[in-house]
């Protein structure tokens, strides 16, 4: 097989990129290890900004968000007993971000892809970069008793955290920085209606909690809990129970609760490799870097590798021009660092950790009263959390 861009994974990452390429005439193959049915099942992010709405819509994917998504001009922070508002609005200079499931996301960008008669290949094992500093670099894959070979001019590693494309650049040419906190996130997504209209980030002693949503009738809810823990340890009961504990009174009282349809536990890390290019490899997404939920900004930080990458092919194909692929790794890892940043500072603010002191306390509390009291803190949190500049 021969194709222009080979694109491993087929997650978000991979498929705008994918769509975006085709939009204008650039062939892609997508190989992805696991079933569609598989990726669909996942549920990971709800929170989307501007910029990767924007995305969506140039990629001919925003119909049915534009439609389903809800705006959400702001969010609201419970902590020593009081609840905040973030005016996102306001103090973003009237921007916003869209509360869209990752998976109804997807699932758009895969009936486009079906639409258009796109590549993706499913089920695809032992997927394989080789000759990756040639000219001719190519990938294979296993079917069956049978492997294929894709040969191309470019390999995206868009393979999430677990992949094979960042493990194929050699260790003496790859930096990892990676942060691993004591603790994690047990969601719960539930057939209830949301709590509040808008999300609540909860600071409490008995750990963090936070209160969000997909639709009107679909809510998503998380706990910190202890990585010791496992979904077992968690009924359905024993997880309500311990949401209400860690939320304001008046906001607990009010919550629906229902069985869960679906539990599962991520552990929070933060994880940066650079640089995001070896020779005609180019990691995008997950691949390369993760953050702690907290901040809502792993999807949206694949979303601007996305854009840079888009337009770098782009003056590479239509104008022979490669600067942007040169640049790509550089221009990516400056917005990535960012979002690392503002990560890292919404979760040590929001969660107890075990091994803290009193002292870390009070900066956790002042670092609030802070923010409260001043408009030009605010402006920065509103500034990172709808997204940095492109
Ligand atoms: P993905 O989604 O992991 O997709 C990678 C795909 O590659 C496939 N794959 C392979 N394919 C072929 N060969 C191999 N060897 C392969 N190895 C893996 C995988 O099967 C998969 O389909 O990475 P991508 O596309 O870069 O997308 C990244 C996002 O999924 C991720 O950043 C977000 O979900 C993070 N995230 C959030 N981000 C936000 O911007 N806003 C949020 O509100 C938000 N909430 C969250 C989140 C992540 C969470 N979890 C579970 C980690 C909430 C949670 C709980
Ligand atoms: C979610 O709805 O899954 C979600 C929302 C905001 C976050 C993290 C996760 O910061």
């Amino acid at each position: 097989m021969k194709t222009q861009v080979c694109i491993i994974g087929g997650g978000p990452s991979g498929l705008m990129l994918s769509q975006l390429l085709h939009l204008k005439g650039i062939d892609t193959v997508v190989l992805e290890r696991q079933s569609r049915e598989y990726v669909l099942g996942r549920i990971r992010a709800g929170v989307l900004e501007h910029g990767f709405a924007e995305l969506m819509r140039e990629a001919q994917c925003g119909e049915r968000m534009d439609k389903e998504g809800e705006i959400h001009d702001g969010f609201l922070i419970a902590h020593g007993g009081q609840v905040s508002r973030v005016d996102l609005h306001k103090y973003s200079g009237g921007s916003s971000v869209v509360v869209y499931g990752q998976t109804e996301l997807t699932r758009d960008l895969y009936a486009a892809r079906d639409r258009m008669n796109g590549v993706v290949i499913h089920n695809a094992e032992d997927v394989q970069p080789h000759d990756l500093k040639s000219a001719t670099p190519y990938v294979t894959y296993r079917s069956g008793d049978e492997v294929v070979r894709i040969d191309c001019d470019f390999v995206i590693g868009a393979d999430g955290f677990h992949g094979v494309s960042r493990k194929s650049i050699p260790r003496d040419v790859l930096k990892e920085y990676e942060k691993v906190y004591p603790f994690g996130w047990l969601g719960v997504l539930s057939r209830t209606k949301p709590v509040s209209p808008e999300l609540i980030y909860a600071k409490h002693e008995r750990g963090f909690a936070l209160c969000s949503l997909r639709s009107q009738v679909l809510s998503r809810y998380y706990i910190q809990v202890p990585l010791t823990d496992s979904v077992e340890d968690w009924s359905d009961d024993a997880f309500w129970a311990e949401l209400k504990r860690r939320l304001p009174a008046d906001v607990a009282a009010q919550l629906v609760t229902g069985a869960s349809i679906e539990k599962s536990i991520a552990p929070l890390r933060s994880f940066v490799a650079e640089p995001m290019r070896y020779g005609n490899l180019f990691l995008a997404g997950d691949a390369a870097h993760i953050v702690p939920p907290t901040g809502a900004r792993g999807l949206n930080s694949a979303a601007s590798d996305i854009y840079y990458l888009y337009h770098a092919m782009l003056a590479h194909y239509q104008n022979g021009d490669s600067t942007g692929l040169d640049q790509y790794s550089e221009k990516a890892l400056a917005r990535v660092w960012k979002a690392q940043r503002f990560s890292w500072w919404m979760t040590t603010m929001l969660h107890t950790f075990p091994d803290s002191i009193a002292y870390d306390q009070k900066l956790q509390e002042t670092d609030l009263a802070y923010l409260f009291s001043s408009e030009a803190a605010q402006r920065s949190l509103a500034e990172n959390y709808v997204g940095l500049p492109f």
